[in-house]
């Protein structure tokens, strides 16, 4: 729907939400969804007889899967059994000679396929190669069978020998048959899918995987591989950023060269947020399969990369609510047993919607990185809308990194070392290798350090009966209302949803946890409320702005805190790993010494305090997303404007995102998401997130006026759960459509126990204007406070990138028009009201203000 129909929407709505009601009470009656595991022992047979402790050795699998045994997870998930691939499955990408070839080999001599094996790059045979890569490729099928025939929900397969090297007729780099590529064009022809989204996060270019897709629009490659300008195998022109595809397909392959090593969470991160997630979300795949190499991770050979094993996990967190959830890893590279080993753990157990352990407190990613990046932008952004973060570069300016005016220039490799064979040099040199053991002392003084956080219960939910007396004298219609409240337990309930929580140890709250934020006039007179008559009730509150009193408002609105504090003990001693308080009044625009906005006590803000105090953290960051309208929309004024950015020592910690001008709706908030908040929250590193869970921007609420789906606030609670080590906790504050409030509320409790977050509604659409020009503001407002937000620059514009050299000139076509639909449709002031979305975090002193100072681009 481009244009708002009232009508039209109304009844999408109810449409919507009859959808999600019966989908929500079906998955109540199936049985909870599984994540496949393949392991088979086969598959370590074959290794490098010339030289068996050449990298690809059987131990790598071994090691993994002990390790994903060690932590428990083998027994928690779907065993998949592994198979051969057909000879039909193994033609679905390769020339027939290239496989008849492979089965050859398993009768040779020794010398026979040594022979062979010098005509290829990185090549050794076995007589068992041939076996295994029909195992690899046919359990690879297997896995996304299941999958798409939702047998499992996600899964992950443990394959020897790897495959996206593999191309058409030839083998490469350890690789036979690409068991990725023909795992996508197996779900392309099997359940006729139109969008799978490769993910290659292996160290190298999956070269092979590129070529097979390269023209095709239904598969989009992504990788992120180590380049150095073409000295890094496999040394091709065909790994830059420029190689965006190709005829239907153009757009559809993005790479992100790594032009130096030693890259860490911080360089791959701005990769995740500023490339593949704008894409991933603006591309919808039906399915995601990930060629999960682990050569990028600490200490191996290969990569020289410094990614810790936890980085793994927060990207299938945050890919997780793409493709209902369908996401299947497959095995390709890592060589360093350990830190492949703890990867593919720490990936299995995201997948199986465990916490993902803390990262430490992200940088600005390097300068190189930075370069990679911003190149990427500059020719992905006439294909994809969401990248409109960038201002066109003037004529005459010169950028700060040059080669954003050139083409990539590929530093010519000299191939005929190549004809000796390259699996009996050794990897590295001698400086590499003390450079690697250092990496390898840092993998194991981490592995030591991390500590899984495992509870057995996923959340804890707070409510009270209480909480239902507190209510208007004057308007029995107020929207503020108990049944708001009742509406959603009601709704938990028929879900299935509630019986799958933990309640909290029920409690009040002292005087003194009041007085965290609270002046002690303030707490006496809403005590003293319970002593008035009902005349003296009503015109109460007539000096206070939208409030409302009875004589149980301080029994409901010491509970409302109670209640979140008990829900933040739980989560804080990890009795729960996440929570949820389904509280009123609501609390987050109550002052130190009076009410306001239909709030008496502020719940989020006495919480924070209280896990400060009683939790020993002690840095609050607060991020703010608002409907603001240049200060015409409640609470008025500037304190909400993006210049307020918090005082003293704690400047730059209140990040506040002031809309203005149209609905907002997915699209913008998502953006926000991806642009803003999750930067800077992972550069902060919380030890809790605190979210003020209001659900008034949701669509058909009266008084927020924006258009959220109720989903898209279960989107936005998935991408928080990878901070904090998923110590999140959210409390209820406004929502005035009852519907939209217990759906939207519903759904982030299901999403927080595990469950799959539910489709948008609608296709991400490019922000609105108004909102592209909020977040390109915000961002330098905050720019001088959080380093990771550095791509807010100004790129040469497409007719100039096309001058630079010949990239794709008939890409017209594929470049989409962008919906603007945010402007025409300004609302009307809507006053006394409240909308927005805020999210706390809180973080430890140790934290990252020193490492902030400190963190200029790293060379
Ligand atoms: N110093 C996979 O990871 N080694 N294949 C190049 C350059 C070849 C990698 C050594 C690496 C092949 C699946
Ligand atoms: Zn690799």
């Amino acid at each position: 729907m481009s244009a708002w129909d009232w009508e039209a929407g109304e009844n999408y709505v109810k449409d919507m939400l009859q959808g999600l009601n019966l989908r929500m009470e079906d998955k109540c009656r199936r049985r909870p969804q599984r994540t496949g595991f393949l392991y088979d022992d086969r598959m370590t047979r074959h290794y490098c007889s010339w030289n068996p402790e050449y990298t690809e050795i059987p131990g790598r699998l071994l090691k993994s899967y002990e390790r994903c045994q060690e932590y428990g997870l083998v027994e928690r998930c779907h065993r998949v059994q592994a198979r051969h691939a057909s000879q039909e499955e193994m033609t679905l990408l390769h020339d027939e000679e290239l496989v008849l070839k492979l089965k050859e080999t398993a009768s040779m001599t020794a010398e026979e396929t040594k022979r062979l094996a010098k005509k290829y790059d990185y090549i050794y045979f076995h007589p068992d190669v041939y076996d295994n890569s029909r195992l690899a490729l046919g359990s690879s099928i297997e896995m996304v069978d299941k999958i798409l025939s939702r047998q499992v929900r996600n899964g992950m397969a443990l394959v020897r020998p790897p495959g996206h090297h593999a191309m058409r007729s030839k083998f490469c780099g350890y690789c036979y048959l690409n068991n990725v590529a023909t795992a996508a064009q197996f779900a392309l022809d099997n359940y006729g899918l139109n969008r799978v989204l490769i993910v290659d996060w292996d160290v190298h270019h999956g070269q092979g995987t590129q070529y097979m897709f390269y023209d095709d629009p239904r598969v989009l490659y992504f990788s992120i591989h180590r380049h150095e300008h073409g000295v890094e195998w496999p040394n091709l022109d065909e790994s830059e950023y420029t190689f965006v595809g190709d005829g239907a397909g153009q757009g559809y392959n993005v790479n992100v060269p790594l032009n130096v090593h030693g890259c860490g969470d911080s360089d791959y991160m701005a990769i995740i947020l500023q490339v593949l997630l704008p894409v991933a979300f603006e591309f919808r795949p039906e399915l995601i399969l990930v060629s999960a190499g682990y050569d990028a991770a600490l200490g191996c050979p290969e990569g020289e990369m410094q990614v810790t094993p936890a980085f793994f996990a927060h990207v299938v967190n945050l890919l997780s609510p793409l493709a209902d959830g369908q996401l299947c890893l497959i095995l390709e590279g890592g060589y360093c047993l350990q830190s492949l080993a703890e990867g593919v753990a720490l990936s299995l157990a995201a997948l199986l919607g465990d916490p993902c352990p803390q990262l430490a407190p992200l940088l600005a990613p390097c300068s190189s990185v930075r370069e990679s990046i911003l190149n990427c932008l500059k020719v992905l952004r006439c294909y994809w809308k969401s990248f409109c973060y960038q201002g066109s570069l003037a004529e005459d300016n010169i950028p700060e990194f040059p080669s954003l005016l050139q083409w990539p220039v590929t530093v010519n490799q000299d191939r005929s070392s190549r004809e000796t064979f390259s699996l009996l040099e050794p990897c590295f040199d001698v400086k590499q290798e003390a450079v690697i053991a250092g990496y390898v002392q840092e993998l194991e003084r981490w592995i030591a350090n991390l500590n899984r956080r495992k509870t057995n219960n996923r959340v804890c939910l707070g409510f009270h009966e209480k909480l239902l007396q507190h209510r208007s004298l004057k308007e029995v219609n107020h929207p503020e209302c108990p049944e708001r409240l009742t509406s959603i337990m009601s709704t938990l309930e028929r879900w299935g949803l509630l019986h799958r929580c933990i309640l909290p140890q029920e409690r009040s709250v002292t005087e003194e946890e009041l007085s965290l934020v609270h002046s002690s006039s303030h707490i006496r007179r809403m005590m003293k409320l319970s002593a008035l008559d009902e005349e003296a009730l009503m015109k109460y509150p007539g000096t206070f702005n939208s409030v409302f009193v009875c004589k149980d408002t301080y029994a409901a609105a010491s509970q409302a805190v109670g209640t979140v504090l008990s829900v933040v003990d739980a989560v804080m001693k990890d009795e729960a790993t996440s929570g949820v308080a389904v509280i009123r009044p609501p609390g987050h625009h109550a002052c130190e010494g009076h009410p306001m906005g239909y709030c008496i006590f502020n719940n989020v803000a006495i919480a924070a305090k209280y896990a400060m105090s009683k939790f020993n953290v002690n840095r609050v960051l607060y991020v703010s997303l608002h409907r603001f309208d240049d200060g015409r929309f409640f609470p008025y004024g500037s304190d909400g404007n993006m210049g307020t950015v918090g005082e003293g020592s704690g400047k730059g910690f209140s990040v506040n995102i002031p809309w203005r001008l149209g609905r907002m709706g997915d699209s913008e908030y998502i953006a926000a998401f991806q642009q803003i908040i999750l930067p800077i929250a992972y550069e902060f590193c919380p030890d809790l997130v605190l979210v003020s869970a209001g659900f008034d921007a949701a669509r058909e609420d009266d008084l927020g006026g924006y258009k959220l789906s109720p989903q898209c606030f279960a989107l936005m609670t998935n991408l928080l759960m990878g901070l904090a080590n998923g110590r999140i906790v959210l409390a209820l504050e406004g929502g005035y459509n009852q519907e939209m409030t217990s759906a939207g509320l519903c759904l982030c409790t299901s999403v927080l126990l595990g469950d799959t977050c539910p489709p948008l509604p609608e296709p991400q659409a490019r922000p609105s204007p108004s909102a592209v020009e909020t977040m390109t503001s915000v961002i330098g407002v905050q720019k001088q406070f959080w380093k990771t937000l550095c791509f807010c620059v100004d790129l040469p514009d497409e007719d100039r990138v096309r001058n630079i050299g010949g990239l794709n000139p008939n890409k017209d076509n594929a470049a989409e028009e962008g919906k603007t639909d945010g402007l025409s449709q300004d609302e009307e002031l809507v006053c006394h009201t409240l909308s927005d979305m805020t999210v706390r975090n809180k973080g430890d002193a140790k934290g990252s203000c020193d490492d902030r100072a400190k963190s200029t681009y790293r060379q």
